[in-house]
């Protein structure tokens, strides 16, 4: 099993990450999982969800090789079989992909290939030890020194030796696969980017932006910190020089636009606060950066989007689909944009480098494609996105809502007074009011921070009076239509989780 895993391995090194039959299969699994079965994954194991799952498949892998071992004893077939039938799952999960080139099903044939060639040759090497075991005399074989001889027989330390020698084997062989996938290319591709500097520059951002001293986030999230939220169950690394974006469909003419071209042009910083639509109540899958790229509008209109166009259908290197209106590209105030960096830098790989797409105001599964190489102009009667058959809208703006950073769940304070302090945000509206409450009691209007855009979050603070026992504070958010964050409780599916944040206290 391990020389069959790692053979897939190492040719995958050179035919894509994703023609690894292991992670073939992991990403069919991803893909085939059912809504609530996604929705368990990322609240039991947030951004962990991934190594949870390539540890679980390991688990059950190495039971089902040590089960068909001992099945083998008398014979190899039920050792063949498996190899054979999971070498088959591992063909029709590489096949099943959209993303691979002619080499793609190398890894996934070559790999049951070198699994029966080295069980074969180690079942042979333990029949061989079996049967000179069973030439002994069963009776010679209980007086302990004559058994111990028989152990030290060359067969066993034969069989032995090369069991050993196959796991360690392949042990190399994966690491080696491992370190050379990792050898740097994209790393020094995005390392050669050099300084990205914007010919329109996003807005200072003031001193009284956040409250961090009081426990909300900072106003731009660290790129280390920003939430990550994915299909990909190893980052797609591809470098500028193999990049180009298509623009093609409902449009005059095709465009196609290399990562120079992309440079050539001026670029654009804004601030804009990103979130999931899987982000529950109170919870984690928000963060804000400085997104740098060229506007998606200009883009859109060098290709000109020809009428009764309503969807642009983005699609990832590794074939993830968003689809989103039209209008939320052209309009010029969203400022949708064609992002290659965050904060100053290159996107970090695992946030869409060379480039992704960034919408202010719509959940990320309909606007965010990390890797983007392709947008489709289209109808969202012609065309359906990743996420759309699996439960959720097709289309899905950010829904206003509002969270409670301080105090935290549970807190024990000692004091005489407690501040309540966290984040709003209903991008593209804005925040202009957040009321909060202890104990069911009146809403009271909260301190805002001084607003920088939109198009991001805002925070909030306030104090109340606390004598000993256990408290409840919630929150809820205004935005600028007059619209306030409904207290009605739903889930994530289908387009963003309601309800009105709330944090248990005791004061001693
Ligand atoms: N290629 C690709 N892009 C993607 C996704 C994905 O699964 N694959 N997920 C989307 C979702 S659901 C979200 S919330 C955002 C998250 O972006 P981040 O990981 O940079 O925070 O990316 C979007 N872009
Ligand atoms: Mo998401």
């Amino acid at each position: 099993m391990g020389s069959a895993l790692a053979s897939g391995q190492l040719i995958a090194v050179f035919t894509g990450a994703g023609s690894s039959p292991l992670v073939a299969v992991g990403a069919a699994v991803i893909d085939l999982a059912p809504a609530p079965v996604k929705e368990f994954a990322i609240g039991a194991f947030g951004t962990h969800d991934k190594a949870v799952l390539l540890s679980g498949m390991a688990v059950v892998l190495t039971a089902l090789a040590i089960l068909a071992g001992w099945l083998s004893r008398r014979g190899r077939a039920p050792g063949l079989v498996l190899i054979v039938v999971l070498g088959g799952v591992g063909v029709a999960a590489v096949l099943g992909r959209s993303d691979l080139g002619r080499l793609g099903p190398v890894a996934a044939v070559v790999s049951p290939l070198v699994g029966v060639a080295v069980f074969g040759w180690l079942h042979g090497l333990a029949a061989r030890w079996i049967a000179a075991r069973a030439a002994a005399d069963p009776e010679l074989a209980a007086d302990p020194e004559i058994a111990a001889d028989l152990a030290a027989r060359p067969d066993r330390r034969r069989f032995l030796r090369a069991s050993a020698g196959a796991a360690v084997g392949a042990g190399v062989v994966a690491l080696g696969g491992q370190a050379l996938a990792d050898d740097g290319d994209v790393e020094a591709a995005r390392d050669a980017v050099g300084p990205l500097v914007p010919a329109v520059p996003a807005p200072a951002i003031p001193r009284g932006a956040d409250f961090a001293a009081d426990g909300t986030p900072t106003y731009l999230t660290d790129n280390a910190d920003f939430y990550r939220i994915d299909i990909a169950l190893t980052v797609p690394r591809i470098s500028t020089a193999d990049w180009s974006l298509r623009i093609h469909g409902m449009v005059d003419r095709e465009v196609r636009l290399s990562y120079a071209d992309i440079r050539r042009r001026p670029l654009v910083a804004r601030p804009i606060t990103l979130t999931c639509v899987s982000n529950p109540v109170g919870g984690p899958y928000i963060s804000t950066s400085e997104f740098i790229g060229v506007p998606l509008r200009d883009l859109l209109l060098a290709a000109g989007v020809r009428p009764g166009a309503d969807q642009v259908l983005s699609t990832s290197v590794d074939g993830f689909t968003a689809g989103t209106p039209v209008d939320a590209l052209l309009d010029p105030d969203r400022g949708a944009l064609l992002a290659i960096g965050m904060n100053g830098q290159p996107l970090p790989l695992e946030h869409g480098f060379p480039a992704r797409l960034v919408v202010p105001g719509l959940y990320g599964y309909v606007s965010a494609t990390k890797w983007v190489v392709d947008l489709e102009v289209t109808t969202f009667a012609a065309k359906q996105a990743y996420w759309v058959p699996r439960g959720y809208a097709a289309r899905a703006p950010i829904k206003t809502e509002s969270r409670i950073d301080t105090p935290g769940p549970y807190a024990l304070i000692s004091a005489r007074e407690v501040v309540v302090a966290g984040i709003a945000w209903a991008p593209t509206k804005g925040i202009v009011r957040v009321d909060v409450r202890i104990d069911g009691g009146p809403w009271q209007p909260a301190e805002l921070s001084t607003e920088v855009s939109q198009n991001t979050w805002r925070m909030w603070r306030t104090r109340f009076p606390v004598g000993p026992g256990t408290h409840t504070v919630e929150s809820r958010a205004t935005d600028a239509t007059g619209y306030t964050q409904t207290e009605r409780r739903a889930g994530d599916a289908p387009d963003g989780a309601t309800g009105l944040p709330s944090v248990f206290f005791t004061v001693r």
